[in-house]
């Protein structure tokens, strides 16, 4: 019986989704403990893609209890889109359940970010504008947050709204005057129904998570974006504003850090960054199109096209050691298939000098240059590999000079998106 978690280590989308599918069906319960309906997760399953977005994966396995912790940030009206589609799509729901302390995103969430998004202009943060930020921000303000528990105490739902809707129509106003709000009463209905709808989902799940540790159940968490998009220790502020690096997972979930056995850190093998904030090996040129080309690098959530580049040693290494991993797993290695040459960077030179520390500001990221190790491509398909032995040299000296980078252990690497195009180490 085990706890394990998958985060990205990188700026998401390093195809956690596929790991926490693989972990699945070793794991009775599969937690998720951050973020909202700006993560995208693709998983392959029985020859079917599916495309989640805040329902964890254990959610396509029957048997395993999927649990949405107090550290998301629910969209109802999306939550329940979510469950329509994947259950249009043949999947027999399991059990669900949802923390009543989770916070609850409204539409004036969206309307405020998008006003404050266009307010920033060429410094956008580029956003998913899904009113994830805005809600978290309540969330840290308090006196305008709404949670879930509170849509099921209509006295105490209503009264909260009214307050909160006459504060936000000041402060969307000033960004936007133009901007309309939907009137309390249509949003109080309308939560309402969803609140219904999602009423036997909705429990204490930090008590739940607990219980199923104590009776010595195996559980996984999964994460969504990456380290290097955490509010506190990512690339602020073009982050995310939830800890989406390891650190989450204690106050996403209310499972303190001491109980996870398996911290497994998912990293791709090359670089990609989607909205603004700098990334020093992103290739604006032919080879950043090509990665874009074999990886699909588009947005799941928002279909904006990825930025791509070579692995950034420097970076991962930092989202590594914030997250406190004790494996990796290398994802996507088979996007690289193609190229004579591929680059690593090892080392930044800021201002004249050479670091392997990753830069706390901004203006210091933005700076960098990267230093670059120059390996041989291996120029073969590799995806049909499923040993390590069996990989060649090239590919290989690849992953071996990744793994002494990050010092790191390699766990899995990955060489096409099915689940048997895996090799587990
Ligand atoms: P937000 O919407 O407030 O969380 O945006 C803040 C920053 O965080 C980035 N972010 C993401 N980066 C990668 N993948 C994400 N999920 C989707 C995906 C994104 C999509 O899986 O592809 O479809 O565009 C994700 N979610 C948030 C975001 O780009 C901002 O830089
Ligand atoms: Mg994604």
């Amino acid at each position: 019986m085990s706890v394990t978690a998958v985060v990205g280590l990188q700026w998401g989308d390093e195809a956690k989704g596929k790991i926490v599918d693989l972990l699945t069906d070793q794991h009775q319960v599969v937690c998720r403990y951050l973020g909202g309906n700006n993560a995208g997760h693709t998983v392959m399953f029985g020859g079917k893609t599916y495309k989640l977005s805040m329902l964890p994966a254990g959610i396509l396995r029957p048997g395993v209890t999927s649990v949405i912790s107090n550290g998301v940030v629910i969209n109802p009206k999306a939550l329940l889109a979510e469950l329509d589609s994947i259950r249009k799509q043949g999947v027999e729901v399991g059990q669900l359940l949802i923390s009543d302390r989770a916070h609850v995103i409204f539409p004036y969430h969206m309307i405020e970010e998008a006003g404050l998004e266009k307010a920033r202009g060429a410094k956008a943060i580029g956003t998913t504008m899904r009113g994830i930020g805005t809600c978290y921000r309540d969330k840290i303000g308090r006196t305008h947050a709404i949670r879930l528990g509170d849509l099921y105490r209509p006295e105490f739902f209503k009264e909260r709204l009214n307050e909160v809707v006459e504060q936000k129509r000041i402060v969307i106003h000033a960004v936007d005057p133009q901007a309309e709000i939907p009137s309390v009463e249509s949003i109080f209905e309308d939560y309402t129904q969803y609140a219904a709808k999602l009423k036997e989902h909705v429990i204490d799940t930090t008590a739940y998570l607990h219980r199923i540790l104590k009776e010595k159940k195996s559980l996984l968490f999964e994460g969504a974006q990456g380290s290097l998009l955490d509010i506190d220790h990512g690339t602020f502020p073009y982050v995310t504003s939830s800890n989406s690096s390891g650190c989450g997972i204690h106050p996403g979930s209310g499972v303190p850090e001491r109980a996870i056995d398996r911290m497994i850190g998912v990293v791709k093998a090359y670089t990609t960054r989607v909205g603004g904030g700098p990334c020093p090996t992103e290739l604006t040129n032919e080879i950043g199109q090509h990665i874009r080309d074999e990886g699909h690098e588009y947005g799941t959530v928002t279909g904006r096209p990825r930025r791509c580049g070579w692995f950034d040693a420097v970076a991962t290494g930092y989202g590594s050691r914030i997250s406190g991993i004790d494996c990796i797993a290398i994802m996507l290695l088979d996007v690289l298939s193609k190229l004579d040459e591929i680059k690593i960077c090892h080392a930044y030179e800021i201002n004249g000098e050479r670091t392997t520390d990753f830069p706390s500001h901004i203006e210091d990221l933005a700076k960098a240059q990267p230093i670059y190790r120059t390996l041989p491509g291996w120029k073969k398909d590799i995806t049909g590999i499923r040993k390590m032995a069996d990989f060649p040299p090239a590919a290989r000296q690849y992953i071996d000079t990744i793994a002494e980078l990050l010092d790191a252990k390699v766990g899995f690497v990955s060489i096409g998106p099915d689940r048997e195009q895996t090799v587990i180490i």
